[in-house]
């Protein structure tokens, strides 16, 4: 390992190191001139469907079981992955869970709140609360209250806020992969010279740059940013980042221009795709089989591909595409996808 990640304990919750594949169709598609890879963190867990959230929640669930909490708070959008899985998560270590789902996007599809992350979540026995507020990262007023709610109900809480992103571990998870990945790399005989990565709060990304700045490859992390607020995101980035530095003792001061963040393909809204994103999604599965969602993946997906059209990445790159999952959000937008 380059980084002091071990010294932190981890809850296992995921099934161990993630596959990595080759994309050979959608490499052929989009010219053959550079080779495309995923590294299927979707694929992660047998708890609800999986993701990125539980790389960062196994840095986390110590933490909680330790401060002797029997409730986990959290908070997302309706549509949030990051609740599903912290609503699984709590389910797998006996804990309660307080959710706050708020109105973060701006979309009306007619089961938008009964299916997907929501659904399962209910059905995990998380208790859901809808808040009508509109989308931010930072911490937010609802949360505060839902913690100081489940205190005066006798629970003890233990708060975890969006995305994981800016509690104290919550970047080590991805410095984890950035470890995995170097790795596997040994074992394949490969090694990667660009990481895409969907960026919204910011931790997933902040751990990738820690974790590949200890073999000099911080900047070789392509954030594609599908918050549309790419200044708080890229801010919340860099502070998590140095913050998990610190941690992991990676010796190396970070600033400003080590974030990669590309702003192109957020549009119109967070959580709304467009056309572009709807298409790269339809793209992606009909050539790969590969299931991507309308507010993340999907992003990150379409932006990997306009990217290669463009020829940012010059030719005979390897480029490994993090998928985050995220797809049980698909169901939430039957509407834009009734013809396929
Ligand atoms: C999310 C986040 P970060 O928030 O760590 O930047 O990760 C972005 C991301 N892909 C990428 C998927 C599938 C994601 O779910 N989701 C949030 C949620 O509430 O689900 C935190 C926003």
């Amino acid at each position: 390992m380059l980084t002091q990640l071990n010294k932190f304990e981890r809850y296992p919750l995921t099934f161990g190191p993630t596959h990595i594949e080759k994309l050979q169709s959608l490499t052929e598609h989009l010219g053959g001139d550079v080779e495309i890879y995923a590294k299927r963190e979707d694929c992660n867990s047998g708890l609800a469907f999986g993701g990125n959230k539980l790389r960062k929640l196994e840095y986390i669930v110590p933490d909680a079981i330790a401060s002797g909490a029997d409730t986990l708070v959290s908070i997302g959008g309706v549509q949030s992955n990051h609740t599903r899985l912290v609503a699984a998560t709590a389910a797998k270590i006996g804990f309660k869970c307080r959710l706050v789902q708020e109105s973060w996007v701006p979309h009306e599809d007619a089961v938008y709140d009964r299916v997907g992350n929501i659904l399962l979540s209910r059905v995990m026995g998380a208790d859901v609360q809808m808040v009508d507020e509109g989308f931010d990262i930072g911490i937010r007023e609802s949360w505060e209250s839902a913690i100081e709610d489940v205190r005066n109900n006798g629970g003890i809480p233990y708060a975890i806020p969006a995305g994981a992103s800016v509690h104290k571990y919550g970047g080590l998870g991805y410095v984890g992969f950035a470890e995995e990945v170097r790795a596997q790399e040994k074992m394949m005989g490969v090694k990667f010279d660009y990481i895409i990565v969907c960026t919204v709060t910011g931790s997933t990304h902040a751990g990738m740059l820690v974790g590949f700045a200890a073999d000099g490859r911080g900047r070789n992390v392509v954030g594609i940013d599908a918050s549309g607020t790419p200044e708080q995101t890229k801010a919340q980035v860099l502070e998590i980042a140095r913050n998990t530095a610190e941690l992991v003792e990676l010796g190396q001061e970070l600033n400003e221009d080590d974030v990669v963040l590309i702003e192109d393909y957020a549009y119109p809204y967070y959580g709304v795709p467009s056309e572009e994103t709807k298409e790269a999604i339809r793209v992606c599965a009909r050539l790969e089989g590969m299931m991507t969602d309308p507010v993340y993946e999907g992003k990150s997906m379409q932006g990997l591909m306009d990217l290669v059209k463009k020829g940012y990445f010059p030719s005979g790159s390897k480029i490994l595409y993090a998928h985050l999952g995220g797809v049980p959000a698909i169901n939430g937008y039957g509407y834009s996808f009734r013809n396929g």
